[in-house]
């Protein structure tokens, strides 16, 4: 049975009604891309999250009554807390057996769940010891106090505590040696495979874009690369790579796919896929995929850009492909051409192969 879930979201004020909905609307889909089920949405407007445990106290109070009245069998909250907060709220909710998830959790957990490479696999497991590290201290401190027995503790015992964290610490620290060393390894071999690439004088175009854009579905319909398309959030964990020809300079290029970018990932989680991205981050032209169809199109463009600049990949070359525009009336997508035309934007359908011409010879233009 698919777990029940209570989402509660955290904004500030002046967020206006349909980003706050765009926002739920979101960690919806996400939840739903795990396998979960919604069963109550709670929006807290705070200027400030509240520094003991995020949401304020008497929301806590209230969302626990409903979890407990609801059988809910998780709450996520959609923002970033630090390990402090979410154990404090983990303390508040674990009698009743309701977990606490924050945004990380969650999109770790669908991370793990589409991961089918070793690689993929390595650098999830990397991502959630560094977000969940902190929270393994925590836990050892706490194991500590108990140790120590509250005032009265004896200094042999504390020092017993001490040491669990001390081990934990070194166990973590050692498993993250032992990751980043194998990625290593992993990264060295796609590099002699690039360089060989390279030697036959291929160039290189990376698809990047907001995770569900179309990345996957416009690399299979240019290069007929077989590659999974799926209406999910991070349906792609790892990169493909695609040749494709190019009528207009008579060229081969290679195009490579990976995996989809979302708002609020810290940039610990993107270095985390380092391995992964190394197509992007040394592609000669980038093709940033739009899905011109959705509303909120604005900060998903803002949000690649970020994640891009973070790659330190905002200086490349870059076209930007409005996907889905099977989709769109006529006037609608004046309209986008309009408000983005600096961006120069090209709009095809990688479903419907439209425009796909036009693209390629865009792409052969600016290698
Ligand atoms: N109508 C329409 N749907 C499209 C088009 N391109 C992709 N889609 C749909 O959009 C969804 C996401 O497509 P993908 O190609 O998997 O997207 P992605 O960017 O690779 O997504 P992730 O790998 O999950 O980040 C699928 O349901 C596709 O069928 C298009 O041109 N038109
Ligand atoms: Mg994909």
């Amino acid at each position: 049975m698919k777990p029940k879930v209570i989402l509660v979201d955290i904004i500030p004020p002046k967020t206006t009604p349909e980003e706050s909905l765009a926002r739920l609307n979101e960690l919806e889909n996400l939840l739903i891309t795990y396998g979960g089920f919604v069963i109550i949405r709670k929006i807290q407007k705070r200027q400030l999250p509240d520094y003991k445990t995020y949401i304020g106290k008497g929301k806590v109070e209230e969302i626990l009554d409903e979890a407990i009245q609801n059988k809910a069998d998780f709450i996520i909250i959609n923002n970033i807390l630090k390990p402090q907060q979410l154990y404090n709220l983990e303390r508040v909710f674990e009698k009743n057996k309701i977990e606490v998830w924050d945004r990380i959790d969650l999109i770790l957990k669908i991370f793990a769940k589409h991961a089918t490479t070793k690689e993929a696999r390595l650098q999830i497991e990397l991502a959630s010891l560094r977000h969940l590290g902190p929270r393994i201290f925590k836990m050892g401190l706490e194991l500590t106090r108990q140790a120590a027995g509250g005032s009265g503790g004896t200094g042999a015992r504390r020092g017993k505590g001490e040491t669990n964290i001390e081990i934990m610490k070194r166990h973590i620290a050692k498993r993250e040696q032992k990751i980043c060393s194998d990625l290593k390894k992993i990264e060295k071999n796609h590099e002699s495979q690039r360089n060989k690439r390279l030697d036959h004088g291929f160039r290189t175009v990376a698809i990047v874009g907001y995770t569900n854009a179309g990345k996957s579905s416009l690399l299979r319909a240019l290069t007929g690369k077989k590659v999974k398309v799926e209406d999910e959030l991070f349906a792609t964990l790892d990169s493909r790579i695609g040749k494709l020809y190019l009528p207009d300079i008579q060229e081969n290029c290679l195009v490579s796919d990976t995996i989809g970018f979302i708002r609020d990932l810290p940039p610990d989680l993107i270095h985390a896929f380092h391995s992964t991205l190394t197509e992007t981050i040394n592609a000669n032209l980038i093709l940033h995929v739009i899905d011109a169809n959705d509303f909120e199109i604005d900060w998903k463009i803002d949000t690649v850009h970020k994640v891009l600049k973070e790659l330190n990949c905002d200086k490349k070359k870059m076209i930007y492909v409005f996907n889905k525009a099977d989709l769109l009336d006529k006037d609608r997508q004046e309209i986008l051409m309009e408000k983005f035309k600096n961006l120069h934007p090209i709009f095809i359908s990688a479903e419907n192969k439209t425009n796909l011409e036009g693209l390629k010879s865009i792409i052969g233009q600016n290698l």
